[in-house]
């Protein structure tokens, strides 16, 4: 059985890019892996500094991944913090992370490009992702494409420890559905909590229709024919349209006929519709946070009792027992 990890930030709304890249295939790989799901609120504070945010960001990310089919029974979930060995392995993988590796990571280069503050936190975001990764010997790890950088320098990490210190860390690969790879935003870029340009999972059914219409579309008049590979609002509705909607939506685009106005219509109705029963179970959860405080608390026992094993033979290894 793989041993399968990944990991989300509660930095803001979960959206549909961070369900199709990595929770919708974690819910999947429930079936068939040793699966670990946790949400990275240490890494959420490289941009979200305000606390009730963060709180009350945390329980929503749990109670989405619980309603939208994660059973805790049969994965180990938990939040990031509550297993602080994690910070421990990350200054120890520092000191090995040379700092052109990090000076090559287009996350830190495109948020700080946005205005988001250049904090050493947000620079080594990528150490402490790795430190999340090798902690728990994790072989695979589902990501968007956003991450997959991320993921090769955890790779480069372990491979370095492994060469100065000995066989220690298995080298995680990162797995990428590429019909996902990308989820666009209602700008084009790339759907992001920090871009402001999400659909956000669990939006009610007004504010949802609101964000779908508001999916930037360009000026071809309605029977012109338009590129189908370079529309977002194609690109959406390819995620949630069955085959033989597709393909008529296609043949508007090739041969003329498709009119945004009526595809965003289709686009959220097919939305709604989808994620209807999660937002029911999602509601119920959230009126209740003992509960879903009970589940992250037993997950991080779990967690931690696997985390304090290898943390002990780094620290061996290192020369940190004496
Ligand atoms: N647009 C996307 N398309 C495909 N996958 C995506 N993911 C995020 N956006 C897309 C994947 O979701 C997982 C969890 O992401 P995260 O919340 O930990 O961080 P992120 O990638 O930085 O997501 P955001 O929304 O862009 O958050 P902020 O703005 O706070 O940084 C990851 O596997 C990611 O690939």
């Amino acid at each position: 059985m793989k041993r399968i990890l990944s990991g989300i930030q509660p930095s803001g709304k979960l959206h549909i890019g961070n369900y199709f890249g990595m929770m919708h295939p974690m819910v999947r790989h429930m079936e068939t892996a040793e699966l670990y799901v946790f949400i990275v609120d240490l890494h959420a504070l490289t941009s979200v500094h305000d606390r009730d945010r963060l709180r009350q960001g945390t329980l929503e990310a749990a109670a989405d991944f619980l309603a939208l089919g994660l059973d805790p029974e049969r994965c180990i979930f938990w939040v990031q913090s509550d297993v602080p060995e994690v910070c421990e392995l990350s200054w120890l993988l520092s000191v090995l992370t040379p700092m052109g590796l990090l000076e090559r990571c287009h996350a830190y280069k495109d948020k700080v490009a946005k205005n988001i503050a250049a904090s050493h936190g947000l620079f080594a975001y990528p150490v402490l992702m790795a430190a999340d990764i090798l902690l728990y010997q994790a072989e695979v790890v589902p990501v968007g494409k956003d991450q997959k950088q991320h993921v090769e320098v955890a790779r480069d990490i372990a491979i370095r420890f492994n060469n100065t210190f000995g066989e220690t860390f298995v080298i995680p690969e990162p797995e990428i559905d590429e019909t996902t790879a990308i989820v666009p935003g209602l700008d084009g870029q790339k759907m992001s909590k920090s871009y402001d340009n999400t659909i956000p999972i669990f939006l009610d059914e007004k504010a949802l229709r609101k964000r779908v219409m508001a999916i930037q579309t360009d000026a071809t008049p309605v029977e012109a024919p338009k590129d189908p590979s370079t529309c977002n609002l194609y690109a959406l509705l390819k995620l949630f349209a069955p085959e033989d909607k597709m393909r008529e939506v296609h043949d508007l685009y090739i041969n003329g006929g498709a009119a945004y106005g009526y595809l965003k219509q289709d686009l959220f109705e097919l939305i709604n519709d989808y994620f209807a029963p999660a937002r029911a179970r999602k509601k119920e959860l959230l009126d209740n946070p003992d509960y879903l405080r009970q589940i992250l608390a037993k997950g991080a026992e779990k967690a931690r009792a696997k985390a304090t094993v290898t943390l002990e033979r780094v620290r061996d290894r290192m020369g940190l027992k004496y």
